[in-house]
């Protein structure tokens, strides 16, 4: 039971303790963990950092590709103080699924591997002693679950991941970990939507609290200067002069919610907002009422030795980079990332493109290579008998990323799937639902949208149009007509789009993948493929035709850096497509980039 997606903060009734460290670990190959008893103290076993992946600790392969149960342990106090309060635990996330023990006790259980999840465990701790926490996580992939995959079991017996998608299943408990003391009733929720008006801006809120106690909320610049408040736990702060939040410009306010009973705080939150709105009108993409064109990268959580785990300095680079670079944006592919990117972006200045982990919505990975190919799907992806289980599971997703993510001024649209099969009628019915409860569940409404492969193309894919701007995975160049064949990939390519530009009506387009592999260390004159050169006379035919379109209003590369993938004949110890490499230096296409995102203007085709 999740009580509240609310970041953990520390404020006068809140308190939030880390957990994070050197955690136990265990295997659990046989799934005997429970009837043996390990939540009552996990034996033989070994040390493990949190938050990190397991994989790329191990030097044995069997260990790198464990799938299957393994189990974490760790023991913490909790002080004396604390009774009267309510006591929580809370996980930004494990991947994929886990159930968490209390001293023995079962207290939560949580499927998907990219949000977070918290526990009431009042009942079932000791105080001013120790207490034993542990989790039994699984990394396996299946139909029924995003990120889509298949377990796969060896001639050993071993099972190894077998996922659709083309990132390594790292796993493991991959964000902070807290302990939380609450009021015993607290704040649960708030959201905020915007309006702007010359030298105004109202911010209609909405908070929810347990128990009858009077909100109270209260808006403050960084001057310490409160801007406005309001009282009720729906309202409306007036901000008069109000410093908006944009690109670059990342002016924020704190927000203060109170609760008090008989006059006295009972709880109280804070968090840091953005005054901003974004919206798709008349063929543009407008932030603050202006018409922005996006740059920047289609990224992955992925560093080596510590996976997916989430790690400051890493996140740092990588806005660093990105800032160096000129981007502006960057799509979190293929799934939501930790809480602490979503911040970083609001304190930078950056906009991001919000996906949920639905990705893999195809047999297999090959299946996005045929596509390219225009090859068909052989399996219509939305007619088995998992699909409602999936989309159950999928609407979750939705409504928990949305929930966690919504009063970020950085977010400004949902990707909810990734190159999914859309060609078939079957898929539609599949779509609308998700896309109207994307709608449903954001206060702010933002634009939705999802990603096309190659031959969800014009007269073929059954649900672009559901997207308020449309975004497209494409390779011409790479996956299809490379090499000395980048003549024809041009032609193909403007082909493709004058065919959306006669049925688009006034949709914007933005690319949310285009991208070449590139060994770093190649250079080659004349260029081959692979090669630096090769990358950047890739992306020089890319962006003409790009510029030769005015609908078309971004352009996110595939990928900010090289990345982790499975073991095969396509990837050499991963994907390569990275701009930067995975130790984040740049490649000589950086350089290209440096070059024509400074140079673009902030409204370029506005
Ligand atoms: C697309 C996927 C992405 C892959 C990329 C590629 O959306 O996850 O990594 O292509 O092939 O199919 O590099």
């Amino acid at each position: 039971m999740t009580a509240s997606l609310l970041y953990p903060r520390v404020t006068a009734t809140r308190r939030a303790v880390s957990l994070d460290g050197l955690w136990k670990f265990r295997f659990d190959l046989e799934s005997k963990g429970t009837a043996e008893n390990w939540m009552n103290g996990l034996k033989n076993s070994v040390n493990m950092p949190v938050p990190a992946s397991f994989c790329d600790i191990f030097t044995d392969k069997d260990s790198r590709e464990y799938c299957g149960d393994f189990w974490y342990e760790t023991e913490f106090l909790v002080p004396e103080e604390w009774k009267d309060r309510k006591i929580a635990v809370r996980f930004g996330s494990v991947t994929h699924k886990a159930r968490v023990f209390i001293n023995g006790t079962e207290v939560a259980q949580h499927v998907g591997g990219f949000l977070p999840f918290d526990a009431d465990i009042t009942a079932y701790v000791k105080f001013n002693e120790n207490n034993r926490l542990s989790v039994l996580a699984n990394n396996e992939l299946s139909q029924t679950m995003i990120p889509c995959g298949a377990t796969e079991v060896l001639s050993d017996g071993k099972k190894i991941a077998a996922p659709y998608f083309d990132f390594y299943n790292y796993a493991g408990i991959h964000r902070p970990v807290k302990l939380m003391a609450l009021p015993k009733e607290s704040v649960t929720d708030y959201s905020t939507v915007y309006r702007l008006e010359e030298g105004k801006a109202f911010v209609d809120y909405s908070v929810e609290a347990e128990g009858n106690g009077t909100v109270s909320v209260s808006l403050h610049d960084d001057e310490g200067n409160c801007a406005a408040k309001a009282e009720g736990r729906t309202g409306t702060l007036e901000v008069i002069d109000p410093k908006l939040w944009g690109i670059g410009k990342p002016n924020l306010y704190t927000i203060v919610i109170s609760l008090c009973k008989d006059g006295k705080l009972v709880d109280e939150y804070k968090d840091r907002i953005g005054i901003r709105t974004f919206e798709v009108k008349g063929g543009e993409l407008l932030l603050n009422g202006k018409p922005v064109y996006l740059k920047g990268f289609g990224k992955h959580e992925d560093a080596d030795i510590r996976g997916k785990g989430m790690d400051y300095a890493i996140a740092q680079r990588d806005y660093e980079c990105m800032k160096w670079i000129g981007a502006n944006c960057y799509r979190t592919s293929h799934y939501p990332y930790a809480e602490e990117w979503y911040y970083m972006a609001d304190e930078e200045g950056f906009l991001i493109i919000d996906e949920v982990p639905a990705v893999g919505m195809f047999e297999s990975l090959m299946n996005a290579v045929d596509a390219s190919k225009g090859q068909q799907q052989k399996v219509t992806w939305f007619e088995k008998e998992t699909t409602p289980e999936l989309l159950e599971h999928h609407i979750s997703c939705v409504h928990d990323m949305i929930v966690r993510d919504k009063n970020h001024p950085s977010v400004i649209a949902w990707s909810l799937l990734n190159e999914p099969e859309t060609i078939h009628e079957s898929a539609r019915p599949y779509f609308e639902q998700v896309f109207a409860k994307a709608l449903e569940f954001d206060p702010q409404k933002r634009p939705r949208t999802f990603a096309l492969v190659m031959n969800s193309r014009p007269g073929l894919c059954k649900c672009w149009d559901l997207s308020d701007f449309v975004s497209l995975n494409r390779y011409y160049g790479w996956y299809v007509m490379g090499g000395p064949r980048i003549v024809n990939a041009e032609k193909a390519f403007r082909a493709e789009m004058d065919e959306w530009a006669k049925i688009r009506g006034d949709k914007p387009f933005i690319f949310t993948e285009y991208g070449a592999d590139t060994n770093g260390e190649l250079h080659k004159l004349p260029s081959v493929m692979w090669s630096q050169e090769y990358q950047d006379e890739y992306l020089e035919m890319t962006h003409r035709v790009f510029d030769s379109y005015p609908w078309i209003k971004g352009e996110l590369v595939w990928n900010f850096a090289d990345f982790q993938t499975t073991e095969g004949i396509i990837r050499m110890n991963g994907n390569k497509k990275g701009i930067f490499t995975r130790d984040r230096q740049p490649k000589s296409a950086a350089f290209v980039f440096k070059k024509r995102w400074e140079s673009l203007p902030e409204d370029y085709k506005g």
